[in-house]
């Protein structure tokens, strides 16, 4: 089925929230800082504020007479939302101009006169722990360091024991890289405090309406039910929609204090400046094995650069968020991981990005190391998988870290890709390149996610449980409404989910309207990010649609006057057992269920119902990617002639989707492995602040995807659905690295860190002799 949301979005006829114009709005400028790290002695508005179209300048001061210079993040930390003592990365929101126009509020930040002292930035996270590394978060009381968390999963002594006994110990430092979701429409927001009625209306671009109307309320101190959240549609969002930004809070507190609507649209260089990152994790990887490949353990650690403020956006219990995954999709003994958390004067942020909480770089760490152990070994890495991978009589599967991973069939999938590649011929073309002296890679890298967050019991965000809320209504004549608590930024909801419920009850997917992103519409839910849309929602809608046919069963038994328990259902209607012509549609049964049908006693009329879905599981959906690149000797050049994915989500809802989703997946970690960093200079000076220094992929870099496919069902889902949104840039970037990686193996290059730019493949080779 084509997207449902296509009419619009094609036809330019989609509304963003730069779109939303109100009468008499006004605009409004964020003053970022050009220190990483400097004391605020003074700030000057008065300029600004004589500028004849300027209604307002706000400030740190400002707010903080209001109490609302600080705001809690989504890891239970604080963060400035106009700085009051000192600015901690360069492009922090330092002060607000409201005026008549964009043009205008952005002149009048020339005219904002700050005092600066600039301080030592710490922008290198190795070197956050220092002795006399500069403290950044002297707001914290007691602050003496710029230590965030230590957290640590998996069993250290017995890990430690395997590594002890075992034949071969492979160790790999690796880095993944700062990253950027970059999303084409960057963030902003519509602010309108309603004088008279005391109601806030916010347009903005949100990930999650519901959490985020919580938080205003919170922070604010306005009650819920005066505020209204409103989440248009959304020109994607990859994690970068998430969090709560200064400038989201900034055009609210300008809207109370014009008494004016308050627009605020962020650049492109202020997005990358100062929105939420992703990655950022500094990796030392250990694996032991038997010498011809069994793998028995996994060993890491790892430094994460959180940025100037913890906001990182994972359920509470997990400061690393789903890290505790990298063991990966093998059968192994024992492991442990530790990871400890710093701050550096860089943007906050930190999950962001398709990562399905932090589970990328898990991925890229234990795809990597088993490619390194394989090239210690001299093994075939495909072969190495192959050997290791967990068996489907496995699952339900308890891994080593307490996952537990709900079904799957890991071999099929990797057995498919290597032949959907040509996997041999593929070794026997290389090994003829290579003697010809041409430098051609085959990357393989198989991945298993945990999406759908989750259960209530183990998963909170700010104390709130991440269940989702759906509602369906019946109209008399047949045709339906589906109400839900998740966003979609460009994934498909309004198909997919009226699929789902057409699915359930026989209506056709153009008679059900899927309404989503407006607190005052929609159940309350926690949004989407993690995949969890089709996990919690898609469940959630399901189960009510199901409760639906239940009523709708009752109904059609006062209809055709025999008892409910001899009616059976088949797609769109109840019919008598044994008697399939004497039955009712689902259609009939709607209007005879607002009609004067005398109904049994004890039920209500209507074919209305809600749900509120807590998942028992995270589900696990895996893949096996094969990805085939040429490396040019001379420049350093990559080109991805072939990548072959094989995806397993569960149940497919719409098959166009998921291999939509795929392909911006797999265009992402081409992006991220070949050219996407955020990088900083030694002054912590931001060097990707436009598209012409943070590159992004296009057509030209991408090849033409081949794509293949196993359904394995997730056994507690009620449609056997798995997450699918992120999949693939989860788990492509290991797989053109090893590719790149096996291109170089002639030159003794074992490892190279993302990005692999020209210059950087370049420099790995130089130096080191070439031999077949
Ligand atoms: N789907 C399906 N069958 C399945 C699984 C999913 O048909 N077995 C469909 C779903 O119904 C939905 C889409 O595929 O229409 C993605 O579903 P799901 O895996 O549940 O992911 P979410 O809807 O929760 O989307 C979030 C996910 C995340 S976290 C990021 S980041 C990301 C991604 O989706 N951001 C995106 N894909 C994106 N795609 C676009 N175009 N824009 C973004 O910002
Ligand atoms: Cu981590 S990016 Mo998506 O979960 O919104």
């Amino acid at each position: 089925m084509h997207r449902k949301e296509d009419a619009r979005f094609l036809r330019g006829h989609g509304t963003y929230v730069d779109d939303v114009t109100l009468p008499g709005m006004l605009h409004g400028a964020v003053l970022r800082s050009p220190y990483a790290h400097a004391k605020i002695v003074s700030i000057d508005t008065s300029a600004a504020e004589a500028h004849p179209k300027v209604r307002a300048v706000i400030t740190g001061e400002t707010l903080a007479g209001l109490n609302l210079a600080w705001m809690p993040t989504l890891s239970g930390d604080v963060q400035a939302v106009l700085a009051t003592d000192k600015v901690r990365f360069q492009g922090q929101e330092v002060a607000f101009v409201v005026a008549e126009d964009r043009y205008s509020a952005r002149d009048a930040l020339e005219l904002i006169d700050v005092d600066y002292e600039a301080l030592e930035p710490v922008v290198d996270a190795r070197k956050a722990l220092d002795e006399d590394a500069p403290v950044i978060r002297d707001d914290l009381e007691g602050r003496t360091d710029n230590h965030i968390f230590d957290w640590e999963t998996g069993d250290a002594a017995r890990t430690d024991e395997v590594f002890a006994n075992a034949e071969v110990v492979t160790t790999q430092d690796m880095l993944y890289p700062r990253v950027h979701p970059a999303p084409l429409e960057t963030c902003g927001s519509v602010a309108d405090m309603d004088p008279i009625t005391g109601k806030l209306t916010i347009w903005t671009t949100t990930q999650a309406p519901h959490a985020h109307r919580t938080l205003y309320a919170l922070v604010a101190g306005l009650p819920e039910h005066k505020i209204r959240v409103i989440s248009p549609d959304i020109g994607g969002g990859f994690g970068n929609k998430v969090g709560i930004y200064p400038g989201y809070v900034c055009s609210v507190v300008g809207s109370i204090v014009t008494g004016k609507p308050v627009k605020w649209i962020e650049d492109r260089s202020e997005n990358l400046m100062s929105t939420s990152f992703a990655r950022d994790y500094h990796m030392h990887g250990e694996i032991a094995s038997t010498k011809d490949g069994k793998i028995l353990a996994i060993r890491v650690k790892v430094l994460a650069d959180h940025g100037a403020f913890n906001g990182t956006a994972q359920p509470t219990k997990y400061p690393a968020g789903f890290f505790g995954v990298f063991t990966g999709s093998y059968d192994i003994e024992a492991a442990h991981a530790s990871v400890t958390g710093v701050y550096t004067n860089k943007a906050p942020g930190g999950v962001a990005y398709a990562c399905s909480f932090r589970i990328t770089e898990a991925v890229y760490l234990v795809e990597r190391l088993v490619d390194v152990l394989a090239y210690d070994l001299d093994m075939d890495p495909a072969q190495l998988r192959m050997k290791n991978l967990l068996k489907p009589d496995q699952f339900p599967y308890q891994s080593k870290t307490g996952w537990e991973y709900d079904s799957g069939d890991y071999p099929r999938t990797l057995r498919m890709a290597l032949d959907l590649a040509h996997y041999d011929e593929l070794r026997m073309e290389q090994a003829k390149r290579r003697d010809a002296g041409e430098l051609m890679g085959i990357g393989v890298a198989f991945f298993t996610e945990a999406v759908g967050a989750g259960p209530r019991k183990h998963m909170d965000i700010l104390g709130l449980g991440m269940a989702d809320g759906a509602e369906l209504r019946v109209h008399p004549t047949g045709k339906a409404v589906l109400r839900l608590s998740v966003q979609s930024q460009g994934q498909g909801h309004e198909t997919t989910f009226a699929q789902i419920v057409a699915e359930e009850l026989g209506i056709s997917p153009d008679d059900i309207d899927v309404v989503h992103g407006d607190t005052d519409q929609t159940p309350f839910g926690l949004g989407t990010y993690g995949s969890r849309s089709t996990p919690v929602s898609g469940a959630a809608t399901a189960v009510v649609a199901r409760k639906v046919r239940e009523r709708a069963k009752i109904v059609a038994s006062a209809m055709l006057e025999v008892s409910p328990d001899d009616l059976e259902w088949e797609k769109g209607r109840w019919f008598v057992k044994g008697d399939p012509a004497a039955g009712k549609s689902i259609q009939d049964i709607a209007m005879a269920a607002h009609s004067s049908l005398e109904l049994p006693e004890g039920v209500e009329g209507q074919l209305d119902a809600t749900c509120v879905y807590n998942p028992p599981n995270l589900t696990y959906p895996f893949g096996a990617y094969v990805c085939v690149v040429d490396v040019d000797a001379e420049t350093g050049q990559v080109k991805v002639r072939d990548f072959v994915a094989v995806d397993d989500c569960g149940v497919r809802i719409n098959p166009m989707i998921v291999e939509g989703q795929v392909h911006g997946g797999l265009a992402d970690g081409v992006g991220m492995a070949l050219m996407q960093v955020m990088a900083f200079d030694e002054d912590g000076n931001h060097l990707g602040g436009s598209f012409m220094d943070y590159l992004l992929p296009t057509s030209m870099e991408c090849p033409s995807w081949r794509l293949g496919e196993t359904v394995t069902p997730s056994p507690h889902h009620p449609i056997g659905a798995k997450g699918v949104g992120e999949s693939a840039t989860v788990g492509s970037p290991a797989a053109v690295v090893n590719a790149v990686l096996d291109a170089l193996k002639p030159y003794g290059v074992r490892h190279a860190d993302m990005p692999l730019t020209p210059a950087a493949v370049w420099s790995a080779a130089q130096g080191r002799p070439f031999r077949t």
